[in-house]
């Protein structure tokens, strides 16, 4: 009997040993290069709320980050306190996202999807990617032009509220998919899986006072604060 106790708890050494977690302030924040759910930081906007103009206006900017997305944080943290999914990783959580309550789901994916997207816009953006990044989208797509078509048409024919998506799956192949309210392509529910690159939100929030109900003015205004070395870097991390 204290033979198996004994194997167990090699075994369960052996497993902490193996994951990587990185602490700030005494606090475990991340586990295998992973954000923990219940640590997550609602971190100030990278740039002035103003510096995405003329394409997307202040005011706009100003009220989807500190009200939609501080709220979408807020909610999560809130649906997540004191179980057992808060010290998992995000990354994990939606893996198995079906299992947990609705509201997991939509804060959970109204965080995670507003800070990709904050962080892949910046002032004077746009232009091309580079390197290994725009020889995929070549070889994928046959040239950025025709990317930069069906990226935009996921945006445009997504019905509703939702978002357009670049993403890698498990062979690094890429491919681009919408989802619909806050899913995204790392969820279980998700009827394409993978790795996020390049997200753009397409709910009304993020352009009506500027565009009203001219979505496709809005995207086509979007490729032009796009920071092409925050995807660059999404993609040679994976
Ligand atoms: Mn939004």
């Amino acid at each position: 009997m204290n033979k198996i106790i004994l194997i167990l708890l090699v075994i369960g050494m052996s497993y902490n040993v193996h994951a990587q977690c990185t602490q700030t302030n005494n606090q475990v924040v991340k586990c295998n290069g992973e954000q923990i759910a219940g640590k997550a930081e609602f971190k100030p906007l990278p740039y002035a709320y103003d510096a995405l103009e003329p394409y997307i206006d202040k005011l706009t900017v100003e009220i989807h980050y500190s009200k939609h997305f501080q709220s979408y944080y807020n909610k999560f943290m809130a649906a997540i306190k004191s179980s057992e999914i808060e010290s998992m990783s995000i990354k994990d959580i939606f893996k198995n996202v079906s299992k947990y309550p609705a509201a997991v789901r939509n804060n959970g994916g109204g965080y995670f999807n507003h800070m990709l997207y904050f962080e892949n816009m910046k002032a004077n953006g746009g232009g091309l990617p580079t390197g290994n990044l725009l020889k995929a989208i070549n070889k994928t797509f046959g040239s950025f032009d025709e990317f930069k078509n069906q990226f935009s048409d996921a945006g445009k024919t997504r019905f509703g509220s939702g978002w357009a998506w670049l993403c890698m799956d498990n062979k690094r192949n890429l491919f681009i998919c919408s989802s619909p309210n806050q899913d995204n392509p790392l969820m279980d529910i998700s009827e394409k899986k993978g790795t996020p690159l390049l997200v753009m939100d397409i709910w009304e929030h993020a352009y009506y006072l500027e565009y009203q109900n001219k979505r496709a003015d809005y995207i086509d205004a979007f490729w032009n604060v796009i920071n092409w070395d925050v995807v660059e870097k999404r993609f040679m991390n994976k």
